[in-house]
């Protein structure tokens, strides 16, 4: 059974991390597999959109423990070596694809897991799942992107609170401290997640990889360097056929066919 599922419907590309009797906790493999099916999101133009899920009852547990050896004697670890070529990368290809990616967290998301959750572009949960900066309790740091994340989406206070202490943050307070986008029941998870991941699929997808670039950008920028970010990225747009397809369905009062190009 692979570690990583790929299948698509449409524009949507559905990557389903499969380790389930490990929580689809992280090893070499699955990191491979989901590297190669994310270039496949990037280099194929029918995918237009990426909806990002968990096998089993877990959306991920983060990085796979028992793969590393702590016994008395042992060599110790760098762990450098494995944020720099798995995890680091990864949430640099996420955050960087220009289209869209939605997590549908179906379950617990845990140390890595979670912050991998939150570098996607819209998160729904379901009401049972959790969000857990579980690294404190081995004695790490928030990594692929925690500790630029949650302090930018729920504040000091409360990222601090999130990774010192490592508690389970329920799906319900994750929504309403704006972790993620929204919460939905358990059962409407996987439909709701592809409605918006097939909506997004049928969108105006260069303008989404340039809204995505934007935002990315505002974290460092000052305003009159994202003025002029906001000047340039809106010419590209402006050049591109679905703007005016965009607009000609505007005068036309009907619904626009935008084509991704
Ligand atoms: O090393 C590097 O490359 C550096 C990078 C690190 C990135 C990271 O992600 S570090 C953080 C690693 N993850 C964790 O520390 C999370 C550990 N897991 C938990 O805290 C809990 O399991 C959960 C909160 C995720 C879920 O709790 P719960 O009570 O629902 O389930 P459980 O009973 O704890 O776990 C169920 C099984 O999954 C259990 O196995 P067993 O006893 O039934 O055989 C447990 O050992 C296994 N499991 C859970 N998480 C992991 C795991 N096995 C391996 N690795 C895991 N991360």
């Amino acid at each position: 059974m692979s570690s990583i599922l790929v299948s698509r419907e449409t524009g949507v590309l559905t990557i389903t991390l499969n380790r389930p009797d490990k929580l689809n906790a992280f090893n070499p493999e699955m990191h491979q597999l989901l590297r190669q099916a994310l270039e496949r999101a990037h280099d194929e133009d029918a995918v237009r959109a990426v909806l990002l899920t968990g096998a089993g009852r877990a959306f991920c547990a983060g990085q796979d423990l028992s793969e590393r050896n702590v016994s008395p004697g042992a060599a110790p670890l760098d762990l450098a070596i494995s944020l720099g070529s798995h995890y680091n990368p990864l949430v640099r290809r996420l955050r960087e694809l220009p289209k869209p990616v939605v997590c549908a967290v179906n379950g617990v998301a845990a140390g890595a897991g979670a912050n991998i959750a939150l570098a996607c572009d819209l998160v729904v949960a379901a009401r049972s799942a959790s969000f857990v900066q579980a690294f404190s309790k081995i004695g790490l740091l928030p990594d692929s992107g925690g500790t630029f994340f949650l302090p930018r989406l729920v504040g000091s206070a409360r990222a601090m609170g999130l990774a010192l202490l490592g508690e389970k943050l329920s799906a319900e307070d994750a929504a309403q401290w704006g972790l993620i986008w929204k919460v939905v029941d358990d059962a409407q998870l996987m439909a709701e997640a592809l409605a918006i991941s097939q909506n997004l699929s049928d969108g105006p997808t260069k303008g989404f990889g340039l809204i995505k670039k934007a935002l990315a950008m505002s974290a460092t920028n000052t305003l009159d360097a994202q003025l002029d970010l906001e000047r340039d990225l809106q010419r590209q747009a402006g050049f591109t056929e679905d703007y005016r397809e965009g607009v000609a369905a505007f005068k036309e009062k009907r619904k626009p066919a935008f084509k991704g190009k």
